[in-house]
């Protein structure tokens, strides 16, 4: 029954086995090697896809750059119009693309529904923002003269998408990209690229009605070989990367080698600070979702819990029995918590991770392992696990994208705790779990959480779009989403207008003729 879904879902969404590729709209070519797409809910052929060649890349270019040149014309809250009809076709298809996210990602369909709720959330919040692009006016310091500050449309936007969030992380910069009058070139994850086709379609389709170029939202496909047609070229005036810290410094170094601008949204050591005035029932909510949700596939999961040492028996105890509770399986099915990881590399990097923590010399408290046998054809399927370490342990200090959950203990005041979240080279997400005010304001203040998000009595992950979205240190510094983060789309422009028949010049520089 679940492949009749999923064919069901692929015709919905137009997504045919092969000839898919390279895009500007609703015509796929493509010149490249072909890339298969294997769900790692059973293993089995989902599609194919063409990959991108320079010469198919130059193509996609030239149409994009001759899109640019009519649509920053379009004024933007007819730009916002064209984001309010793609939102609204994703509402209609939001159950068929809800569901190949979780088939071709692996999430559970409530995620894979809630990814593509987060898409219909940002197309809104830009619809509002296309009438709310900003500036300011100055007071000039010469008589007669005007200043004011407007934002202008950058260019082409370059997009590259990691695998867990195969369409939402793309639309959080397109919506904002459309309304600012910039158009986009997509490169998905070479993990979930029927999910990047699927998107295209819809967008296409919503320009084709409205006769506007189909340049304005591009995609290619392949590895970071792609990527790099992107990041190399000095026509891309903007960047914005998601994934790895190591792929977001190589992105960093070569688009600040030709000055281009570059977002990065990169990896996270997310903690829960669980502090002795905590619930430890909305704890443990908290953290079993942070940890397992997405089976650790988020870069906003929470990677480690850190626990003061009075409250700690209770806390591990009731963490222990929550997580006999999971189960593990197709996460198409709703009874499921945790589905699987993204493909067999992921599953040994988990494994890894379970050695090398014991190694270091921390100890299993819910033993993990690769599941076989029946439903568990595709060899992705892992139990989420929990080991006691510390802080300084070189596995604990790196990002594992799998539910590897490590409990930490601290003695005394909260600033230990904050000390020790603070104590690892990313900066993203971070949360407390307190009823005390001390405690939760003092998180918050400025020697607080060092991360780009900070919660008090929430988990790590899940974060609304209305924020601005993104952290600190290695995780790159970028902002996407909410807030005033549209602005690194667009390029400001200050404009000092003279009204008068005199010539001062400012800092009252006298230069007569
Ligand atoms: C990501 O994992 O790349 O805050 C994005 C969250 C989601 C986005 C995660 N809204 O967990």
């Amino acid at each position: 029954t679940i492949h009749k879904t999923i064919e069901n879902a692929l015709e919905k969404l137009g997504v045919k086995e092969v000839n898919q590729g390279t895009s500007t709209g609703n015509n796929f070519f493509g010149n490249g090697q072909i890339i298969k797409s294997y769900s790692p809910v059973d293993g089995k052929l989902i599609g194919k896809v063409i990959t991108t060649t320079k010469e198919d890349y130059e193509n996609v270019m030239e149409s994009a750059q001759s899109a640019f040149k009519s649509w920053r014309l379009v004024p933007a809250p007819q730009r916002g119009e064209i984001v309010r009809q793609f939102g609204n076709k994703l509402r209609e298809l939001k159950q068929p693309l809800g569901e190949l996210v979780s088939y071709e990602m692996g999430k559970s369909l409530q995620e894979g529904l809630g990814e593509v709720q987060e898409m219909i959330d940002i197309c809104d919040f830009a619809v509002g923002l296309s009438r709310q692009l900003h500036g300011l006016t100055m007071h000039s310091e010469r008589p007669g003269h005007r200043m004011y500050e407007q934002y202008h449309p950058l260019g082409i936007v370059g997009i590259i998408s990691a695998f867990n969030f195969p369409v939402a992380v793309w639309s959080w910069n397109t919506a904002l990209a459309w309304i600012s009058g910039d158009v986009c070139i997509w490169k998905a994850s070479e993990k979930a690229p029927l999910c990047s086709i699927a998107c295209q379609n819809i967008i296409a389709n919503v320009l084709k009605e409205n006769n506007l170029p189909e340049g304005i939202s591009c995609i290619v496909n392949g590895d970071y070989k792609v990527g790099e047609f992107l990041t190399t070229d000095k026509r891309i005036p903007l960047i914005s990367a998601t994934g790895s810290i190591r792929m977001g410094k190589i992105v960093a170094k070569t688009v600040a080698e030709r000055l281009g601008k570059s977002l990065l949204e990169l990896g996270g050591n997310n903690a829960i600070i669980v502090t002795p005035d905590a619930d430890i029932k909305m704890t443990v909510i908290g953290a079993v979702f942070g940890a397992v949700g997405t089976a650790g596939q988020r870069c906003t999961s929470t990677r480690r819990l850190i626990i003061h040492e009075s409250i700690y028996d209770k806390v591990k105890d009731a963490l222990v029995a929550a997580y006999k509770q999971l189960r593990i399986g197709n996460p198409l099915d709703e009874n499921n918590h945790v589905g699987p990881l993204i493909d067999k590399e992921a599953v040994k990097m988990y494994e890894n991770a379970l050695i090398k923590v014991v190694e270091e010399g921390g100890k299993i408290l819910v033993e993990g392992g690769v599941l076989s046998g029946e439903g568990f054809e595709s060899g992705c399927y892992v139990k989420p696990a929990i080991a006691e370490a510390e802080n300084h342990f070189e596995i604990v200090q790196h990002e594992t994208f799998a539910p590897v959950l490590y409990l930490l203990k601290y003695s005394g005041d909260v600033t230990n705790a904050i000390e020790i979240q603070n104590g690892v080279v990313q900066g993203l997400s971070s949360a407390i779990m307190t009823n005390n005010l001390r405690e939760a304001e003092q998180f918050l203040s400025q020697a607080g959480s060092d991360c780009g998000i900070a919660n008090v009595n929430i988990g790590t992950s899940g974060a609304e779009i209305g924020g601005a979205f993104g952290g600190e240190k290695e995780t790159g510094g970028g902002r996407e989403s909410g807030s005033d983060a549209w602005k690194i789309y667009m390029r400001r422009q200050t404009n000092t207008i003279n009204y008068t028949t005199e010539l001062p010049l400012a800092q009252g520089i006298k230069f007569d003729l």
